[in-house]
Formats: structure tokens, C-alpha cells, sequence
């Protein structure tokens, strides 16, 4: 019993991730196989005691498997997740490469499953780790009080740039640590850091409103700060969603925070918001939210929540959320979404 489950990537830190939740959660497993690209293939992972060896996917036998979880960047998305369909498997991809698709369901497991309902090109979206974070917290507000417009400023962890941003903040701490980190009190550049070799500028003691490409479309926003509009509206069901972000790269390892203003169709007390999320799934209320409480954790955590001074009567809320962009914010989300498909489309099975 149980579905035929591989995980492309399983050898990057989100893989990482995947296979430690495939096992906390139970995931119903019949067989699971690790795939990756040459680089990483011949690996050995652990899994439930026994070593499974990494394939490579150029030269893997693609037939058996029912869902397939992809945490491998958009390029080998765009490549074999189709190929993946093709031969029948549901493919969950974490990357940015299917999420816009008109075929292809972006999901957010307790906001939006019946989008899993009919998935036509057996390709499903996990949407943006700023995005994830949000949804879980913004569905039953704007299910309650009709979500008109939201300005998002985020508050993002170095691992959300993989490994490479998460060494570059090591390094530049332990170079800054070195060298006496108080300097920078009175002179930010009394600090010899390394070169930066992810975040465009230095991370360490700093913030750096800069995330993902420059969009070419003359609106000088950053991909990622269109992904938060694009994929709300869309996860939401609200594409005339008015929505702005500003993406900002913090010093912090883990878990993204984001400070959200929303406007609502109708008025809207703390007390109300504070009354509807602590009964909505994946939330969970914290006084003053961090990303160090949220590492590690599955839930958003929110708080700060107070009625918005900027918009006029009760209309408009500000809180505070915080969310582990590596489980919900990419694995944890991608595997309850397997759940469902699992559940949806392969019952017989389980
Ligand atoms: C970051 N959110 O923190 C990004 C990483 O579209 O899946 C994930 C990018 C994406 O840099």
C-alpha cells in the first residue's frame, strides 16, 4: 500500500527538508527514490534506516512513479517536470517556472485544495516562500471582510538564496566578529568583508532591498516582488487584487517575516482578525513574531495586528507575520499538496 514517490533535488537544502518531513509526517510511501542532476548522482541518502542511492536524471527510468516532488530550480523544471506528466506522474514543483501557467494550480494546501480537483497537465505549482507565508493568514480575512489591497514589505532569510546566502552570511558574521562587529556603530565601512557572493551587497549587519532580477517591464520591480501580487491573485481567487511588495534580504538564517497593511470591502476590528485566526489552519497568533520562533515550525506566525491608522473608519489592518521559508515556505507546503493528490487521485492506494 501506499504511492511510488521520487523527490528531484533531494540533495539541495530544500531536499533536505523534504525527506525530513516525507518521514515526520508519515508519508504514505511505497517506494521512494531520490533524482538529481549528474553533479549530485551517486550520492547515498539516508531513508528510514536504509541508504537510498541519488539517480541521475538524464539517465533514470521515468515510469512508476505516481507523484514527484521537484525542488531542482525552474530550467530542470521547465525540462522534465513535463516529461515527468508525460509518463503519467503528478509533478509538485517548487520552482517558479509553472506558477503562472493558466493549466497549472498554484496551491497553498489549507487555502486553496479543490484547485487539486482536475489537474489536467499533472503539473501543480508550490507558490513563493513570501506568498506561502501570507496566504494561510490572509484567505480567512478576505473570505470574512472582502481583501481589496495589501502592501507587503518583507523581511527575508539568507537561505531563501540556498546554501551560497546562507555561507555568505557566515562568513561576513565570523569576518565581522573577527575584526571587532562594534566598529560598524559609528562607520560601516570599518569592516573588511568578504566580496559578496549571493546577496548583491553585504548581508551581515545589514538589510538589502534587493531580491531576484529586475523585471523588465519598466515597473523597476524585482521578480520577486511581482511573484507576491501575481500568485496572491491567483492563489486567492482575487485577480483584481491591488498589491505592492517591497522585498528586503535580512541577516537571519531561517524564516522570512513580513509586515502586511490590508484594505478591506468592510470594516474589520483587531479583535475580529485576532477571533478568525486563531482558528485558521496553519496559523498561529504570537505576541511579537520573529523569524528565530518561526525556524523550524510549520505555521505562519502572526501578531502585532492592529487597525491600519492609514485607512479611513475600520477598514484597514497592519500585522506582523513570520513563517519558515524552507518547510511551509517550500517543502512542508509541496508535500501537503502530495498529500492531497495522494488522497484525490490515488485513494485505491492507500
Ligand atoms: C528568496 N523567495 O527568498 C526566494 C526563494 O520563486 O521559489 C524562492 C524563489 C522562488 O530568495
Amino acid at each position: 500500500q501506499g504511492v511510488n514517490v521520487a523527490v528531484l533535488g533531494a540533495t539541495g537544502q530544500v531536499g533536505m527538508v523534504m525527506r525530513r518531513i516525507l518521514a515526520e509526517r508519515e508519508f504514505p510511501v511505497k517506494d521512494l527514490r531520490f533524482i538529481a542532476s549528474s553533479h549530485s548522482a551517486g550520492q547515498t541518502l539516508q531513508w528510514e534506516g536504509h541508504d537510498i542511492t541519488v539517480e541521475d536524471v538524464e539517465h533514470a527510468d521515468l515510469r512508476g512513479i505516481d507523484i514527484a516532488i521537484f525542488s531542482a530550480g525552474g530550467g530542470t523544471s521547465k525540462l522534465w517536470a513535463p516529461r515527468f506528466a508525460a509518463e503519467g506522474t503528478y509533478v509538485v514543483d517548487n520552482s517558479s517556472q509553472w506558477r503562472m501557467h493558466d493549466d497549472v494550480p498554484l496551491v497553498v494546501a489549507e487555502v486553496n485544495p479543490h484547485d487539486l480537483d482536475d489537474v489536467p497537465g499533472r503539473i501543480v505549482a508550490n507558490p513563493n516562500c513570501t506568498t506561502m507565508a501570507c496566504m494561510p493568514v490572509l484567505k480567512p480575512l478576505a473570505d470574512a471582510f472582502g481583501l481589496k489591497r495589501l502592501i507587503v514589505s518583507s523581511y527575508q532569510a539568507v537561505s531563501g538564496a540556498g546554501r551560497a546566502g546562507v555561507l555568505q552570511l557566515k562568513n561576513e558574521a565570523q569576518a565581522a566578529l573577527d575584526q571587532g562587529a562594534d566598529k560598524l556603530v559609528f562607520d560601516g565601512s570599518s569592516i573588511d568583508f568578504p566580496e559578496p557572493t549571493k546577496v548583491v551587497r553585504t548581508i551581515a549587519f545589514d538589510a538589502v532591498p534587493f531580491i531576484g532580477a529586475l523585471v523588465d517591464d519598466g515597473s523597476e520591480e524585482t521578480d520577486e516582488e511581482q511573484k507576491l501580487r501575481n500568485e496572491s491573485r491567483k492563489i486567492l481567487h482575487l485577480p483584481d487584487l491591488a498589491a505592492s511588495c517591497t522585498c528586503v534580504r535580512v541577516g537571519v538564517f531561517t524564516a522570512h517575516g513580513m509586515s502586511l497593511n490590508a484594505e478591506f470591502e468592510k470594516d474589520v476590528t483587531p479583535d475580529q482578525a485576532r477571533e478568525l485566526l486563531s482558528k485558521a489552519p496553519g496559523v498561529a497568533l504570537s505576541d511579537i513574531p520573529t523569524p528565530l520562533q518561526a525556524a523550524g515550525k510549520d505555521n505562519s506566525f502572526v501578531g502585532r495586528i492592529r487597525q491600519d491608522q492609514a485607512v479611513p473608519g475600520r477598514k484597514g489592518l497592519a500585522l506582523f507575520v513570520a513563517n519558515d521559508n524552507l518547510r511551509k515556505g517550500a517543502a512542508l507546503n509541496a508535500i501537503e499538496i502530495a498529500e492531497v493528490i495522494a488522497q484525490k487521485h490515488f485513494s485505491e492506494q492507500l
